[in-house]
């Protein structure tokens, strides 16, 4: 049997992350692993960061698993049939939800044969906990996007409270005891994607139990619009330099100059990615709140004379909006790193569109 591990939770509360260094843990223990990744789009940034750590990565684009089900599935044995693997670890889209209905419990009737489940895992992050369940409690001025990130805590088996190397203990203690008091079916996780700290709890904590398969009320209008909130862009690029540049200060600028704009405009990012490869080296970089800086995940320093873009962007704006910020950003980008960037496609940036998943089953 396969062992089948679902990640779900908000943009940029680290699933990519988590998904890496469980990958590590789990093959520690002499368990063959591989990923799948998700996304509206096409050429993702999480795929090219997973490629570079994990063996074996597949990905599912264009639909979020609930709505392409059967890619997931056939993704899944793939991945099982070449690659010999007995574990999948599978990040679904951050603006997802309603999973046990749609993912848990059709994997569990349809290819129950093939793949136990495991307990359902929501990853959520202190600074976005702060954020958004600050406006859960408010019910009248509730957001949908609030709506939805509550939707996903409540229907986890298991809470992974991740980014706690940014915590001191007291604050450790205090968001995983209201997470627990708020939402007592689920079993909390505290740990590091990042260091790793804690990481082995998040793996026992899947131990060998399934998904409870245990179906949320929600309402798709409210899931659909907080969805619709965010404007959608995957963009790629190719960048060259006769006098070479380096990838590292070429992301930063540009993510800097996206990280501006949205904090002027007064827009939400759910987040930003950019990876920058060339040869076999990467360099990738994310943003997840406006006006912040961006984080490294892996960074080269080296100049490079040409090397392959690509832009993921999730904010809450008009999508013409963004597709113009993300443009000014890679000039600002070529600017800064003294390149020049030719996009391989004219931006396309989107709104998702409303959830249609191919099964719900309810228990
Ligand atoms: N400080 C800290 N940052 C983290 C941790 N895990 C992930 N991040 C950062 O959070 C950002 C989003 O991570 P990612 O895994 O891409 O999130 P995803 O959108 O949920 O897949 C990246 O900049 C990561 O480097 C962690 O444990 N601690
Ligand atoms: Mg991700």
């Amino acid at each position: 049997m396969i062992r089948f591990i679902a990640l779900s939770g908000f943009l940029g509360a680290g699933k990519t992350t988590t998904l890496m260094a469980a990958a590590r843990t789990l093959e520690e223990q002499g368990r063959r692993v591989a990923v799948i990744t998700n996304d509206q789009g096409a050429d993702l940034v999480d795929t090219q960061l997973a490629q570079s750590h994990v063996d074996r990565v597949g990905e599912v684009t264009g639909g979020c698993f609930c709505c392409r089900f059967e890619d997931l599935v056939s993704v899944a044995r793939t991945l099982v049939d070449d690659g010999n693997v007995d574990t999948l670890l599978a990040e679904s889209v951050g603006s997802c939800t309603d999973l046990q209905a749609t993912v848990v419990n059709p994997m569990k009737r349809y290819y129950g044969d093939e793949f136990t489940v495991a307990p359902l895992t929501t990853v959520v992050e202190p600074d976005r906990h702060r954020a958004l369940a600050t406006a859960l409690r408010l019910e009248d001025t509730e957001s949908d996007l609030s709506y939805l990130f509550g939707k996903q805590l409540e229907e986890a088996d298991v809470i992974a409270l991740n980014k706690i190397d940014t915590l001191v203990q007291a604050e450790r203690r205090e968001i995983t005891g209201r997470l627990a008091q708020r939402y007592p079916q689920a079993k909390i996780v505290a740990y590091s994607a990042a260091t790793a700290e804690g990481i082995t709890d998040l793996v026992d904590a899947w131990g060998n139990d399934t998904g409870s398969g245990a179906v949320l009320e929600i309402d798709y209008d409210r899931y659909a619009n907080a969805e619709a909130q965010l404007a959608w862009l995957n963009q790629r690029f190719s960048s060259s330099s006769p006098q070479g540049f380096v990838p590292q200060t070429w992301a930063t600028a540009a993510l800097m100059h996206l990280s501006a704009r949205a904090a002027t405009k007064g827009w939400t990012i759910g987040h930003a990615k950019v990876s920058v490869r060339s040869g076999t080296a990467l360099t990738k970089l994310s943003l997840i709140s406006a006006g912040a800086d961006p984080v490294a995940n892996t960074a080269q320093t080296e100049p490079v004379h040409s090397a392959d873009i690509q832009f993921n962007a999730r904010v809450v704006c008009d999508p013409t909006d963004l597709d113009a910020a993300v443009q000014d950003a890679v000039r600002a980008a070529d600017d800064a790193a003294a390149c020049i960037s030719v996009p391989l496609a004219a931006p396309t940036a989107f709104r998702p569109g409303y959830p249609v998943p191919v099964h719900r089953i309810q228990a």
